[in-house]
């Protein structure tokens, strides 16, 4: 057997989150169109009959730390870069930006094979254009091995899976065998209507809101939350309470749904908004609500 830690790192929006997902075949880390959508470390566990990988998805790597958020993000995703058997570097097939500069910028003198994944392969509407593609992004470094593939359409997903595996030290499994997640209860289901909350807002506002679980109960096949989503500012909770409660109700009743799905439970679930004002950049808040580097 061989079994070890993958790190998955990138800038933001490039479908590290989708990919861990999909390797894993569940949903262990929030997705969404909108940049800096991860914010934690996030462990998923792929077992196979040759072993195990635990993969580590991190929040995107990005320039402009404008909040103490941005530091706790970018050091989370930076720490995750050692101590780890291979590392993940995910780039978008057609798009390399200045943050992917940076990104290869933080790699450099690291003795970790890295391997490239070439995500969003399935954007391509001349498959001739791939190899000349493939060519330009392998002359940036010395990668351990390059796999094109598309996260969101599982494809060439076993290839990748092939390429850890030949990387992975021989050794008995980290986790045990029914483990998905290495992170907790209360954690993931914070997160999930995090997800909703993003999806459900336009511009700017999901980067100043945040959720906590402030009550977390089980009784016999129910389970009795209670959340809080944490706005910046007065202004902030009128928009994501809505028009006589209506865009909360819906972020509500979409994260129960995903839960009861996901938990295979009854969820009763009531979410409040409040407001604590500039807690991205504080770090007393941050500290509070779980955003530190670990
Ligand atoms: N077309 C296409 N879209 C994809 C693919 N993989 C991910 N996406 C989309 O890309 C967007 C970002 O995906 P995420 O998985 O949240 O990206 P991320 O790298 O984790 O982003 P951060 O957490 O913000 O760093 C979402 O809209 C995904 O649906 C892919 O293979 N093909
Ligand atoms: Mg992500």
């Amino acid at each position: 057997m061989r079994s070890g830690m993958v790190s998955v790192i990138g800038r933001p929006n490039v479908g590290k989150s989708t990919l861990v997902n999909a390797l894993v075949g569940q949903k262990v880390s929030i997705v969404s169109h909108k940049p800096q959508t991860t914010r934690h470390r996030i462990q998923g566990v792929l077992h196979e009959e040759r072993g195990q990988v635990v993969f580590v998805d991190t929040p995107g790597l990005h320039k402009v730390e404008t909040r103490a958020l941005n530091k706790v993000m970018n050091q989370a995703a930076a720490g995750a870069i050692h101590d780890v058997d291979v590392v993940l570097f995910v780039v978008e097939l057609t798009r390399w930006t200045e943050e992917d500069e940076g990104v290869l910028r933080r790699l450099e003198g690291l003795t970790t094979p890295v391997g490239l994944v070439v995500n969003k392969i399935d954007r391509l509407d001349d498959k001739e254009k791939l190899l000349p593609l493939l060519q330009k992004l392998s002359a940036r470094r010395d990668f351990a091995f390059i796999v094109p593939l598309s996260a969101q359409k599982g494809s060439n997903l076993k290839g990748l899976v092939d390429e850890l595996f030949s990387r992975l030290p021989e050794g008995d499994p980290l986790y045990p065998e029914d483990m998905v997640t290495g992170n907790d209860l209360g954690f993931t289901v914070a997160e999930v209507i995090r997800e909703k909350l993003i999806r459900s807002l336009h511009q700017e506002l999901p980067y100043s809101t945040t959720v906590e679980i402030e009550d977390y109960k089980r009784e016999g096949n129910l389970d009795r939350i209670h959340a809080v989503i944490w706005v910046e500012r007065e202004g902030q909770k009128k928009i994501v309470i809505g028009e006589g409660g209506a865009a909360l109700k819906q972020i509500g009743t979409a994260a129960r749904r995903d839960l009861e799905r996901m938990l295979d439970r009854k969820i009763f679930l009531q979410i409040w908004c409040k407001v604590r004002e500039n807690w991205s950049d504080d770090p007393k808040a941050l500290k509070r609500f779980g955003l530190t580097p670990d």
